[in-house]
């Protein structure tokens, strides 16, 4: 049985969360503890509010609201991020957000009472653009990475992160952990091709591929663009630039689904007629599998090392992030494609090729993720777009699943009915 969910309550709050870091020309910048994330925060929690819930916010920022059901115990939670790379768009990671919002909403509307509390949770940096890992939040709250640790955190534009969680207000009392979950349900856009591709509705997610970031950091030393020869330059923009292509070429040699991007890349001092002095430039390596994403890896230290060698530069390299491919639990993974199966929607599994909080919360329960179609195949990009038929068909299945989990009791006498 479906709540009576209503999408275009939910894209009107899609809508006004994105207003917040709002970009000229479309798009939304809402990094991490960064006063538009705040402000982010702030709309959400209002909303929660509105809806009868009491949220509670942990230490490292993660917001937990609880809808109690008949039963006290772990919940059934519904949950995603509302933090976005800087040209991000409407739908990464806050659909989850809203879409548990909704059924909050929906379940009020039709005074179900479950068994099971039914939770709704913002993880706290999930994109992992700013501060490194990606997940940053739900990782802490499984347990998975120490939250002194995690306060320390530096970004990449030197900020630590505890100092920019109370900056924006939202470093939280909540014990690290407090909100057990029976269960964790993630919608998501898909981030890519596939579904739109096939004409299929809905992605049921099978797991996350392995991912692995490296910042490389190359020292040269700078010289004058015109007076130096070529072979007397240590020069790191030339170091970078190999290191990049390289990165490429061990991607499609592999082949398959492995990918390999170099997203950032700084010079300095970045000028025209200067030698590059030094380069610090991040490699994102994926794949499904560990074995071939190692192999990746491998490859990078490789050329990293020759391309230094070559070009008489130093280089270090440091970890970012680093997580294995994680499967969801299958039987989960099941009860989602049979809720689509039952409403109908064409349906394929997939698997995930971008990280999500769920990978994290499926170390501690059982975890699946219902995938939508994203137009052209985009996100991290201000034109991420998902059609509002597709929203809401993501949204009826999450919405029947969550109830099943959470059992339904009864409903709760109207207040007709008790008039009589
Ligand atoms: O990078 C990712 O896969 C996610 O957006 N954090
Ligand atoms: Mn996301
Ligand atoms: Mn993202």
């Amino acid at each position: 049985m479906t709540p009576p969910v209503d999408v275009s309550r939910l894209i009107a709050r899609l809508d006004a969360l994105g207003r917040i870091g709002a970009l000229a020309g479309g798009g939304v910048s809402r990094p991490a503890l960064t006063p538009a994330d705040g402000a982010g925060r702030a709309l959400v929690v209002g909303w929660m509010r509105d809806l009868g819930l009491e949220p509670v916010v942990d230490r490292i920022g993660n917001v937990f609201a609880t809808r109690p059901g008949a039963v006290p115990g772990p919940s059934v939670m519904i949950g995603s991020h509302i933090d976005t790379v800087a040209t991000g768009g409407l739908y990464d990671g806050n659909l989850g957000v809203l879409a548990g919002l909704e059924l909050i909403a929906a379940l009020n509307d039709a005074g179900i009472v479950t068994e099971r509390p039914v939770t709704v949770a913002v993880f706290t940096n999930e994109e992992g653009a700013r501060f490194q890992p990606d997940m940053l939040g739900s990782l802490v709250h499984v347990g998975g990475l120490d939250l002194a640790a995690a306060l320390d955190t530096v970004a990449v534009d030197g900020a630590r992160l505890g100092d920019e969680l109370e900056a924006i207000g939202w470093a939280g009392e909540a014990p690290i952990g407090g909100v057990a979950a029976a269960a964790y349900l993630e919608y998501h856009i898909e981030q890519g091709p596939v579904l739109e591709a096939e004409g299929i509705e809905i992605g049921v997610v099978e797991g996350v591929q392995g991912i692995s970031w490296t910042e490389v950091t190359l020292a040269g030393r700078a010289s004058h663009a015109g007076c130096t020869p070529m072979r007397l330059r240590r020069d790191a923009g030339l170091a970078a630039a190999r290191i990049a292509t390289g990165v490429a070429e061990i991607a499609r040699d592999i082949g398959g689904d492995m990918v390999g991007t170099v997203g950032s890349l700084r010079l300095r001092p970045d000028l025209v007629n200067v030698v590059a002095e030094s380069a610090v430039m991040t490699v994102d390596l994926r794949h499904p599998v560990e074995a071939t994403l190692a192999e990746a890896e491998r490859r990078l230290a490789g050329l990293i090392a020759r391309v230094a060698a070559e070009e008489t530069v130093a280089a270090s390299t440091r970890v970012l992030a680093r997580f294995a491919p994680v499967a969801f639990d299958r039987d989960l993974v099941g009860r989602v494609e049979a809720t689509a199966a039952a409403l109908g929607f064409g349906h394929r599994r997939m698997p995930s090729g971008a990280g999500h909080d769920a990978q994290m919360l499926a170390r501690v329960c059982p975890a699946a993720m219902v995938f939508v179609p994203s137009a052209d195949g985009l996100s991290h990009n201000t034109r991420e777009f998902t059609a509002a038929a597709d929203i809401e068909r993501g949204l009826r299945v999450l919405a029947s699943l969550a109830l099943d989990l959470a059992g339904r009791v009864g409903d709760v006498p109207r207040a007709e009915e008790i008039r009589g």
